[in-house]
């Protein structure tokens, strides 16, 4: 078993993590009412007040807080300590409207730094290690994440942040990188990188911690099999900290989330009803202990299941999946429901790498979708009549996968824009009219 950073929270009997949880309910919930006029205000017309909630058993009372809540309240208006309290921000990585922004007092740095650093060890880091980081730095959360669990680890910390990916793969080589912590779209290219210079066997990795986008167990396959290493998921939000909220252990189920920190629950999307343990929905999550941007019950729109089931790597922590996407990633195609990720699985199966780009528009009244798939390098064909047959026999399996029509087109290898952070995948024009 790997070395336990903080056994002492994270092997905690449930029983114990409820008591804790509980104590920092109550605090917390009063130092957003008493410091957020915003969040104060919505509790006072759903007629809740701090008293009442005694327990984590009452956050169902709380009333929830949107993405549109933060755009409202942009820049300061969720924050719950002064200004000259806080000693940094982050934002998020979205790209249209305002942009999202977090604060952060010394405390949650500090916190924030705990998590990152539970998951590094989780994914059998120790001080010995030499954690290549190029998630990117700067307003993004996932470089100054996990840069300061390494810290905190005492690992000798590589800040390469995204990008020149010449430069990764000498520092890797030269310096003997042995975890790397980036997107899994870019752990990809990495790879695919390392193969074509030929130096695959100069690498000493031995893990990865991705995040931040959607993956599927086969792109986890294809990574480790090309890494020759063993694939971790991270998951955060910047509006909750950031990377770190949950990661996985060497079981690799799921991902458990920092109870300690962050109550987790899973709603009806449509409803808002809190669903029980097991059931599919939208993961809405409170902060137990933050001090300057404390948000309580909010919505992240991803989508997924949280489980309690003994876990082999023995921490007691609430597991969940990997999101099934976004509820906004979620696009619906002809009434049916398609996330990005199915089309991916589909294509991992079938051997392609995961290097695709969809794009949905509409013909009239009626939808279409269509993806370009990069053929891999070394099947490489220009023989029409082979393209015709590996194409047909894509679009059966995403017939199978999806119940819907999807026009396939393959394409020379390396022709799709590969990405250094987060890989944009869909193309939707029907967004465009
Ligand atoms: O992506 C934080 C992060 C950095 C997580 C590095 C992991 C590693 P945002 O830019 O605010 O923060 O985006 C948050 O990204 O609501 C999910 O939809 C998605 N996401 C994050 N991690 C995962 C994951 C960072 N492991 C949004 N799997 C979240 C799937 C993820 N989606």
């Amino acid at each position: 078993m790997e070395r336990y950073f903080q056994p002492e929270v994270e092997l905690m009997p449930y029983e114990e993590i409820r008591k804790l949880q509980n104590e920092k309910i109550v605090k917390q919930v009063r130092h957003v009412y008493d410091h957020v006029p915003y969040y104060r205000a919505k509790m006072d017309e759903k007629g809740v007040k701090p008293e009442d909630i005694h327990s984590v058993d009452d956050i169902k009372k709380l009333p929830f807080l949107t993405k549109d809540d933060l755009r409202d309240a942009y820049p300061y208006g969720l924050v719950a300590v002064p200004l000259t309290d806080c000693v940094r921000i982050q934002s998020t990585s979205g790209t249209t409207g305002k942009r999202v922004v977090a604060f952060y007092t010394q405390h949650d740095i500090d916190l924030w730094d705990e998590c990152c650093a539970r998951a590094i060890v989780a994914a059998g880091g120790t001080k010995d290690d030499v954690v290549h980081v190029c998630y990117g730095y700067g307003l993004f959360t996932g470089g100054p994440g996990l840069n300061g669990g390494s810290h905190m680890l005492g690992s000798l910390t590589l800040p390469m942040s995204s990008g020149n990916t010449e430069r990764q793969i000498q520092f890797m080589t030269d310096l003997g990188s042995t975890i790397l912590c980036c997107t899994p779209s870019y752990a990809a290219y990495l790879a695919e990188s390392i193969h074509e210079r030929g130096v695959i066997d100069q690498i000493k990795l031995k893990a990865g911690i991705f995040g931040a986008e959607a993956w599927t167990e086969e792109m986890r396959r294809d990574i480790e099999k090309s890494l020759r290493i063993k694939a971790y998921d991270i998951y955060g939000l910047t509006e909750i900290s950031g990377p770190g909220v949950s990661f996985e252990c060497s079981e690799q189920t799921g991902m458990h989330i920092n109870e300690d920190h962050f109550y987790a629950e899973i709603i009806d999307p449509d409803t808002g009803e809190v669903l029980p343990e097991g059931s599919k929905g939208e993961l809405v999550f409170t902060c137990l202990d933050k001090e300057a941007f404390p948000l309580l019950r909010y919505r992240t729109r991803d989508i997924c299941v949280l489980t309690r089931k003994k876990c082999s790597c023995g921490r007691t922590h609430v597991k969940m999946s990997k999101p099934m996407g976004r509820s906004d990633d979620m696009m619906i195609i002809k009434g049916v429901n398609v996330f990005p990720s199915q089309i991916e699985a589909v294509l991992i199966n079938q051997g392609y790498p995961a290097n695709y780009q969809i794009i949905v528009d509409r013909v009239g009244t009626t939808d279409t979708i269509g993806v370009f798939v990069e053929q891999p390098a070394d099947r490489y064909t220009t023989d029409p009549a082979e393209i015709a047959t590996l194409e047909s026999h894509l679009v059966q399996g995403l017939k199978n996968m999806l119940g819907i029509q999807v026009k396939v087109r393959l394409v020379e290898p390396k022709s799709i824009a590969r990405s250094e952070g987060k890989a944009v995948r869909v193309i939707d024009k029907r967004k465009l009219y």
